[in-house]
């Protein structure tokens, strides 16, 4: 088969209403931290701090995003691509959080919207993405304290209101489990926290969080699709020893059922809250309900399994594995594998894998980007969605982490995860080979698809 007929294939194997999409974040690419009245985040603060991102460097510029939105618009059109998933930067609706709108800075996505639609491109919003107004952590210890849930809900009732007429997708949180465990606990994320108990604290909000801010969507706009996204991998143990089996089910239980369990299932798992011991979270009559509002998606992010050892805890590769420039394994079976196992033990809304990508060392030769490791691994996840769905798994759409090269959080500029390389001393955005195969996938669908609805549908 040439490598046009092998994509019809790979295309064939998904639904005619299949979104394909790309996927960023706000503090990642769009720069103009401190631009028509945005408050500081809680990374505009954090990235202050000395060794807290390897390269030293900041958001203040990022892929200047802000200053380029059109032209940037345009290289999600170029792609042929449908959808475009983003994120809203809480400190510039509201820059300490909560009160006042800061009309400049909804403004921004008023227009990103808009030029969405006027390149047939469907937004796909994301209310959190880390970048928390700092005010909050200052003045109200942040997602520690309960109160920021309602805050957080009001914002999102802002938000609904003012794009809900044309934004129909609406994520509460993007992987609660980072925000919660690798800022919290880890304290190698934004706001650097390191207390376990902090951290359950602080996931046990988001998730309320999630709660009050779906209710207030569906209040304000009452045919919006509300949903989260997690990060989840598939965990096991290193080895057979009972020690490290124990620790992976434990590892599985913190990162996979504790969000799932409480979201689908109205509970926390017991064996997690039992391990947990004095460390789980305050919680009030009422909350188990509230967090499991009904879904109409749920987002997946899929990067790596895990595997695990008492001595070395959420380890990322197995020891001689092929892995990204992150150390991540490269497991596509496992992802397919993780999505069976989903659709077997919950009652799934449907699913959106949200992120998939690769960070991989890319080398500009003669004005081009032949990143084949990163191409190979985008095809190959594809692959393994379609094996899932083939296998009964309701996946409704991919989006590719990530449109940009951008700041990759404490990795700062070092990590690249674009499809489009960005020269950041010139911000040129120049396409690598992983993106053009994207794009070909994206005409392959739309051939062996002819005659579908020109846009893609949400559940
Ligand atoms: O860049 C991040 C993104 O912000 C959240 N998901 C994982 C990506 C790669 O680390």
């Amino acid at each position: 088969m040439n490598n046009l007929n092998c994509l019809d294939a790979l295309c064939a194997r998904f639904p005619t209403a299949f979104v394909w999409g790309v996927a960023s974040s706000a503090f990642q690419i769009e720069g103009a931290a401190a631009a028509d009245g945005k408050g500081p985040s809680i990374w505009d603060e954090f990235c202050r701090r000395q060794g807290v991102i390897v390269d030293g460097s900041d958001g203040e510029i990022a892929c200047d995003h802000y200053n380029r939105l059109e032209s940037d618009l345009d290289l999600i059109a170029a792609l042929g691509i449908r959808a475009y998933r983003f994120s809203i930067s809480w400190p510039r609706i509201q820059p300490t959080g909560s009160g006042a709108i800061n009309e400049s800075g909804l403004d921004f996505y008023n227009r990103l919207v808009d030029q969405l639609l006027q390149r047939d491109i469907e937004p796909f919003a994301t209310l959190y993405h880390w970048d928390l107004p700092a005010a909050l952590q200052r003045e109200h210890n942040g997602w520690a304290d309960r109160n920021t849930a309602y805050r957080f809900a009001e914002y999102a009732a802002i938000v609904a209101k003012r794009l809900g007429d044309r934004v129909r997708s609406f994520a509460t949180h993007n992987e609660p489990w980072v925000t919660a465990t690798i800022g919290h606990e880890f304290g190698h994320f934004a706001p650097g926290v390191k207390d376990r108990a902090v951290a359950t604290q602080v996931s046990h909000n988001c998730l309320l969080s999630h709660g009050l801010a779906s209710q207030a969507i569906r209040s304000a706009r009452s045919n919006a699709d509300v949903g989260i996204v997690v990060n989840l991998s598939p965990v096991s143990s290193a080895t057979q020893s009972p020690a490290d089996r124990l620790q992976a089910s434990r590892e599985d239980g913190l990162l996979v059922r504790w969000y799932l369990d409480a979201l689908l299932r109205r509970e926390y798992p017991a064996d997690v809250l039992e391990y947990l011991g004095t460390d789980a979270p305050k919680t009030h009559a009422g909350d188990a309900q509230l967090i499991a509002q009904p879904l109409d998606f749920l987002g997946v992010n899929y990067y790596h399994p895990i595997v695990s050892t008492v001595a070395r805890p959420f380890s990322p590769a197995r020891d001689g594995a092929a892995v990204t420039d992150m150390g991540w394994e490269v497991a596509p079976a496992q992802f397919t594998e993780m999505l069976l196992r989903l659709d077997r033990e919950y009652e799934l809304p449907p699913l959106f894998i949200t992120e998939n990508g690769a960070a991989y060392r890319d080398t500009l030769i003669e004005g081009g980007i032949q990143d084949e490791d990163r191409r190979a691994y985008i095809e190959s996840h594809v692959c393994a969605v379609a094996d899932a769905i083939e296998r009964g798994v309701d996946v409704r759409g991919y989006f590719v982490w990530s449109l940009l090269d951008n700041f990759e959080w404490a990795s700062g500029y070092t990590k690249r995860f674009g499809i489009y390389y960005v020269d950041y001393a010139t911000q040129a955005r120049i396409l690598k080979r992983s993106g053009i195969w994207y794009k070909n996938l994206a005409a392959a669908f739309n051939r062996t698809h002819a005659g579908a609805s020109s846009l893609p549908t949400t559940p």
